[in-house]
């Protein structure tokens, strides 16, 4: 199947003397289709992407380029973020002893140190395993078990939750700390670095070595890990940032996810450092604290989530952002009333995209030129996307009815040893668990995950468009729409909101909003019933828990 039209690879010599990972990888009928149609994605046999992302500057004279900056007035070159990459590489293999195929844990906040960690690891031939900042030591350990992790960099801010994870970790045999008070801890990893020689010579893997494994416990659920080759990285530069961000090599990023998710990975580490940009890494990215990075470091393009927006269109006012021309949202599906308040704010029309851990980054999207609110986009350069309905079958394009999302591209679905490789991935397919449709346009248009689809007397429901609507209302802050069970209708439209400060709940209000939904969309959708809460349930990435809000209805 992989191929014919659409190309193949023509494979290295694997440099991976731990061979834990490849020999994980799904069998090659349970893998997707790869398609490698644009030129960009002719990847040579041996590729190790810190080479291309990193080395290639400093090795064609820019080296003196601003590459990463943070809080502290840390301001590092492309040949300063190489030296200290190659140094702690070089604490990596010469002092832990790592080789190739090694899977190492990297905790940390988003810091330039962070960054350095990541392509030390690349670079020595390791394999990166990303933690978010807030794991517990429950979840390391599931984390350390599942990916057999011997190595890890910890800041040293986070280090108890590992310490106490490591009685369970007899895998985990050499850790070092990071950025550490500053204090004279003999073993901090900067204190090793520094006695190091600033030149590494990069680990010549394969372009389909595994170099990252990204753990998604989806919204439910034990943890999956989502491999990606070297060339994966470099494929997720090749299409989406040049076709529809078009960022300039004078770009300066910031943005909110963590380095461990893919959305951050890419946006705020790949994308940037492959066009020679800089970007601006900031621990704390929180809407209130996001508005002044950005005014402070002059950033010019800004990733995060649709709530985020949403939060910050409110502050805009207090904070000097003119140097911002790029605005982008993942993660959630952005509602056009967030759309809206962002542009009136800023005059920014956002990018939305949609991407996921599995195909790495975005594969559906739109420029500012072709936003249309309340639709994704189109497929992304490099990438197919087909809707198929309940039988596998592709619905004809345009057709505007709804199916499940599915896609192909030079990225891919790559479990580490997991039973739901074959749920992602159908007849070379990657099915994201989404319902859309593709309008007349060409756009597609999401309409939920596939299992939060409301089903009530008869009629499909989607949550999102429900919370679009009400997040029109003036006094909505933020909401989430479930479907709870119930013995006539078989689920009920129940919607969670936030109010805005200066308005209270009640009976009164619930009227409200349910007339201004009836208004607003088909008034079958409307909300039965309204429940205020103070916040709503989300991931550490954004997200919207709609389970949780599900089990607590
Ligand atoms: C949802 C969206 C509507 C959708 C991600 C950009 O979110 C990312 O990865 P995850 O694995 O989740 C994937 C799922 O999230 N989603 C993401 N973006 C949108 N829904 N509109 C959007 N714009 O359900 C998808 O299947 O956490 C996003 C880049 C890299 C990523 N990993």
């Amino acid at each position: 199947m992989a191929g014919s039209s659409s190309g193949s690879q023509a494979a290295g010599a694997t440099a991976h003397v731990d061979t834990f990972a490849r020999d994980r990888l799904p069998a090659p009928a349970a893998l997707p289709e790869f398609i490698f149609e644009l030129p960009e994605l002719r990847f040579p046999p041996c590729l190790n992407c810190a080479g291309a992302l990193l080395d290639r500057w400093v090795a064609q004279g820019d080296g003196g380029r601003i590459a990463v900056q943070g809080h502290g007035g840390v301001r590092w070159s492309y040949a300063e973020l190489q030296a200290r990459a190659n140094r702690i590489a070089r604490v990596l293999v010469e002092d832990m002893g790592l080789v190739p195929g090694n899977r190492v844990l990297l905790r940390g906040a988003n810091s330039p140190m962070l960054a350095a960690c990541w392509f030390a690891v690349v670079k020595a031939g390791g394999i990166v395993v990303g933690t978010m900042p807030l794991l517990r030591a429950r979840e390391l350990a599931t984390i350390v078990e599942k990916a057999q992790v011997s190595h890890a960099l910890c800041d040293e801010r986070l280090a108890e939750e590992l310490e106490l994870a490591r009685p369970q970790c007899p895998a985990l045999t050499h850790v070092r700390h990071f950025n550490g008070a500053g204090g004279g801890e003999a073993q901090a990893l900067e204190t090793l670095a520094a006695a190091k020689p600033a030149t590494f010579t990069n680990v010549d893997t394969a372009a389909d070595d595994i170099c990252l494994m990204a753990f998604t416990s989806g919204t439910t659920g034990v943890p999956k890990a989502a491999m990606h080759f070297h060339r994966d990285v470099m494929a997720a530069c090749a299409c989406w940032p040049p076709h529809v961000l078009r960022a300039t090599a004078d770009d300066v990023f910031i943005g909110s996810p963590p380095l461990a998710f893919t959305f951050g990975l890419g946006g705020l580490l790949a994308f940037p450092l492959a066009i020679g940009a800089s970007t601006v890494l900031v621990e704390k990215a929180t809407p209130d604290a996001l508005l002044p990075a950005i005014a402070q470091f002059k950033a010019t393009v800004c990733f995060t989530a649709p709530t985020s927006y949403r939060a910050m269109a409110a502050q805009v006012a207090q904070h000097d952002l003119a140097s911002l021309r790029k605005c982008v949202s993942a993660g959630e599906a952005l509602p056009a009333a967030t759309r809206k308040l962002w542009k009136d704010a800023t005059g920014i029309e956002i990018i939305d995209g949609i991407g996921s851990t599995e195909l790495f980054h975005i594969f559906i999207s739109a420029d500012e030129a072709h936003a249309k609110p309340g639709a994704t986009g189109f497929v992304v350069p490099g990438y197919r996307a087909a809707i198929l309905d309940d039988e596998g079958r592709e619905l004809p394009q345009r057709c505007g009815r709804v199916g499940r999302l599915a896609i192909k591209g030079p990225t891919g679905c790559k479990y580490l040893d997991d039973p739901r490789q074959a749920s992602y991935v159908r007849n070379g397919w990657n099915l994201t668990g989404d319902a859309y449709l593709q309008d007349a346009d060409g756009q597609f248009v999401y309409q939920a995950r596939t299992d939060d689809m409301i089903i009530s007397g008869g009629y499909n429901i989607a949550g999102p468009e429900v919370e679009s609507a009400l997040l029109l209302h003036p006094a909505v802050a933020e909401c989430g729409v479930i479907g709870r069970p119930d013995e006539a209708r078989g689920m009920v439209v129940k919607a969670f909101v936030v109010l805005r400060p200066g308005h209270t709940g009640g009976a009164a209000m619930v009227g409200t909003l349910q007339e201004f939904v009836k208004q607003t969309i088909a008034p079958y959708k409307y909300p039965r019933e309204i429940e205020f809460r103070s916040s709503l349930p989300r991931t550490e990435t954004g997200k919207l828990q709609r389970f949780r809000l599900r089990e607590g209805a």
